[in-house]
């Protein structure tokens, strides 16, 4: 099985900035971690960040028939790409969308998801630890 891991804008930035939100683990720490865990579990992952809303809907287009499934924190596009919702719909690909923060307990804007209803779930608000259960959510095949 082979899932592939999107993160959109800013999530660079993790680990350096906002840590009262975002935690103190970088991008390549969680990277490292969901690696782990993918070995454990017997999955291959690919791991990949953009801050460009175009880019990240080459790679969801791109994903069909190379992935079984995307694990996806589109950031901020969480919010407002319809780009990023067509994509996951029109390829199909099984999307877990995950968030480091608890997005319902932070501004109003944040509430919604323009993405959630064509993902197969949500998960929010562990930390670093979302993408841990992102993994095991994509790795779940009924
Ligand atoms: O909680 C999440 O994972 C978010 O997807 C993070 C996005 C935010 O727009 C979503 O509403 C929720 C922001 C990612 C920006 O990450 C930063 C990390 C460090 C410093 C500044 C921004």
């Amino acid at each position: 099985m082979r899932i592939l891991f999107l993160n959109g804008p800013n999530l660079n930035l993790l680990g350096r900035r906002e840590p009262e939100i975002y935690g103190r683990t970088t991008l390549a720490e969680i990277e490292t971690a969901v690696r782990r865990l993918a070995a454990e579990r017997g999955v291959e992952v690919e791991f990949r960040q953009s801050n460009r809303e175009g880019e990240l809907v080459d790679w969801i287009q791109e994903a069909q028939g190379r992935f079984d499934a995307v694990v996806l924190n589109a950031g901020a596009y969480t919010h407002t790409s319809i780009a990023l919702r067509d994509a996951i719909a029109a390829t199909g690909i099984p999307t877990v969308e995950i968030h480091l923060s608890n997005v319902h307990a932070r501004e109003e804007f944040r509430r919604n998801s323009v993405i959630a209803p064509v993902c197969r779930g949500v998960i929010c608000g562990f930390g670093a630890r979302s993408y841990l259960l992102g993994l095991e959510a994509a790795i779940v095949n009924d």
